[in-house]
């Protein structure tokens, strides 16, 4: 591994057109924090940032239905989002905006770069055009059906339900997002960034260099694209809120949101330092781009041509890219207000940052996606933090206050137990830093954790409150170990909990910015050390309180099932609709396929015949509830193997658009194998 002088941190710019949720903390900003603090901690030159995104197209369809300018609503979230993250303890040295002077200034700068040496390629083509809204429409501004997956609510630049990157062009059914009517083909100017002549260069340099120390979810993105074939990609747009493009011939169009937002981890240095060529210029510093998986192409693929085509700039030496979060089991979603938006939780949990950041520590999703629960998030506080932590560190300072007057006391002939756990010290310490030097933050606070856990245990087995009276000096010992244990657990939790570790610090009366992490050792504390009176550092999390959350959710689920919307599709012929044999079927026998969560195998009867269905059901049946049932079953569709199961037909099912789910069935009993028409 090199041995690099300087770390700089980027984490993704949030668009400034919402509030941020945990989705966002748990995927970017609470990694990239506890890396960062980690690194100061170490006294390493680090430096952290990041910014609002505040150019691209959801941005200004927001602006457009609000009835507001851009301007206005990128101020108001850009304010919003910057003091969640302050209020989150989320450290950065610089949280910037790419509407700012020194951006506008740097991304020009950077396109003019690259446009004079030749870099771009330069095109006129036909794209989609909007005669009422008198506007081109790109990314977002078209949606249509996705020629991948057949979702039809799929975007010009890409279709969110299977990912796929897409140009407006492949869209079927292509409108406009703006008025809702039909585009016409009109011809316009670009520049392009011509991807696919650093393909053989980016296989060597990200597959072959970087094939061991980068995430498999990242490598096996930045592959795909590659065996995909890279295309020419425009790097300029015909709208008005952007930066201008800043060539002759280009009036009325501004950089593409993708070129300009990266360029922003580098405006947001300039900002930071005058030294800021110290960290973006030389092979000594480290670049870790922390990012959600929706964003690789654009930090693995795009960003670094630009950077190599520029040719003064470095690479990332790492793009740590996480899974989504969910909650409660369904995807985070801003359109359906499914998230827990942070200004909120601050708002109903005041001073709880720190159990937040723990719950979203211990599920980020490194790996695959995760879950975020309500029971879980009062799981986790009651039973670890508070009955852990808390109750270590509570026992600890109470009883040093009680038997010595808050002094730590001398030791005498430490016996091997308590050795031992003075060495876990050091053995955690490791281990932490081992994890988080790999991106691993839910191991490395696992760690940290454990040596909380040992410590409690260490007391409860020791029980130096039944020796004061006959052992004086026995107490004396375990006091002064588990002293130890919690002035270097309140360094080792600094990275992951910033508040709490203060609070400890104050409590032990120890200066929070004089220890570092080479203070983590067997003696913190000396003997005589005057320790102050301690306070709660976690409450109980009752039932009523986190029922009340689930409940705001169920409600949520409720409004967003009534207000389904009449999906309008194209006509069909009779004859198209004659193609499906439509008939009635009774379940017969129902059973969940092991090892899913939604799929039921299902027996019907056709009259003559009987049938293996597989079925989605089973998050909103019980196999035991649909036994009898008469349901629709669509009998010619193309037989497909689910889960080593052969499904030979398809249930009809009405969905609503919260995602649940209900039988169509005939109103009385009738035959099976009825024909419906
Ligand atoms: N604005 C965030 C997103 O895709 C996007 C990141 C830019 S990082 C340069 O949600
Ligand atoms: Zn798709």
């Amino acid at each position: 591994m090199k041995n690099y002088k300087r770390f700089l941190i980027t984490a993704a710019l949030p668009y400034a057109n919402g509030p941020v949720h945990i989705g966002h903390l748990a995927g970017v900003y609470v990694p990239a924090d506890i890396y960062a603090r980690f690194l100061r901690l170490k006294n390493k030159d680090v430096i952290y940032v990041c910014g609002s995104d505040e150019h691209g197209v959801p941005i200004t369809l927001k602006a457009k239905k609000e009835g507001k300018s851009p301007q206005e609503i990128v101020d108001r979230y850009h304010n919003i989002i910057k003091k969640s993250f302050e209020e989150f303890g989320i450290s950065f040295d610089i949280y910037s905006r790419t509407s700012s002077k020194t951006h506008y200034k740097t991304a020009s700068g950077f396109f003019k770069n690259l446009y004079e040496k030749g870099v771009f390629e330069e095109k006129v083509s036909k794209q989609y055009y909007d005669e009422e809204a008198k506007q081109f429409l790109a990314d977002r501004y078209i949606v249509g059906t996705c020629p991948k997956c057949g979702y039809d609510k799929a975007y010009g630049d890409q279709c969110e339900k299977c990912g796929s990157s897409l140009s407006p062009l492949e869209l079927i059914n292509p409108v406009s997002a703006i008025t809702g009517t039909k585009p016409v083909l009109k011809e316009t100017k670009h520049w392009y960034l011509p991807l696919d002549k650093y393909e053989g260069w980016l296989r060597e340099w990200i597959l072959e260099g970087h094939k061991d120390d980068w995430k498999p979810n990242v490598l096996g993105q930045v592959k795909s694209w590659l065996d995909d074939g890279l295309r020419p990609r425009a790097v300029t747009r015909d709208l008005d809120w952007g930066v201008p493009v800043p060539v002759e011939g280009a009036e009325g169009k501004v950089l593409y949101v993708w070129f300009d937002a990266p360029i922003g981890y580098i405006s947001a240095t300039k900002e930071l330092t005058p030294e800021w060529e110290k960290y973006w210029k030389s092979e000594d510093t480290k670049l870790v781009h922390f990012i959600g998986k929706d964003n690789i192409v654009f930090h693995c693929i795009i960003f670094p041509v630009m950077l190599k085509a520029h040719g003064e700039f470095i690479l990332p030496d790492n793009v740590p890219a996480n899974e989504f979060l969910n909650l409660e089991n369904d995807k985070i979603s801003t359109s359906r207000n499914w998230a827990v938006w942070l200004n909120e939780y601050l708002e109903e949990f005041p001073g709880k940052q720190d159990v937040l950041r723990y719950v979203i520590t211990s599920i980020i999703p490194e790996t695959k996606d995760s879950d975020f629960t309500w029971k879980d998030f009062q799981a986790k506080n009651n039973n670890e933090l508070l009955a852990i932590l808390g109750n270590f560190i509570n026992r600890t300072t109470t009883l040093i206050n009680k038997y010595y007057n808050g002094e730590i006391p001398q030791p005498e002939n430490l016996n091997d137990d308590d050795k031992n756990v003075l060495e876990a010290i050091i053995k955690q310490k490791e281990l932490v830093e081992k994890n988080i030097e790999k991106y691993r933050f839910r191991d490395a606070q696992l760690e940290m954790m454990n040596l909380f856990r040992l410590g409690n245990k260490y007391l409860t087995e020791t029980e130096p409150w039944k020796h004061q009276k006959t052992n004086p000096n026995l107490t004396k010992n375990i006091l002064y170990v588990s002293s130890q244990i919690a002035a270097a657990g309140a360094i080792l939790a600094k990275p992951f909990l910033p508040f709490t570790s203060e609070k400890i610090f104050q409590i032990l009366n120890l200066n929070n910015e004089e220890l570092k992490w080479e203070d983590i050792k067997e003696e913190v504390l000396q003997s005589g050390h005057k320790i102050n009176k301690p306070f709660l550092l976690f409450e109980k999390i009752e039932d009523e309180v986190v029922e009340k959350q689930i409940n705001k959710l169920k409600e949520t689920k409720k409004e967003n099932s009534s207000k389904v919307e009449l999906e309008k599709k194209d006509e069909i012929e009779f004859t198209d609709f004659e193609k499906m044999n439509l008939v009635t079927a009774t379940i017969l026998e129902a059973e969940k396929v092991p090892k899913t969560k939604k799929l039921l195998k299902l027996l019907l009867d056709l009259g003559s015949e009987k049938r293996t269905v597989v079925s989605g059901i089973a998050e909103f049946y019980k196999p035991e509830e649909i036994i009898g049932k008469q349901v629709v079953l669509l009998e010619n569709l193309k037989p497909r193997k689910i889960r080593g199961v052969e499904s030979k037909g398809m249930i009809l099912m009405a969905q609503d658009a919260g995602g649940k789910l209900v039988f169509v069935s005939p109103e009385e009993k009738i035959n099976n194998a009825s024909k419906i028409s």
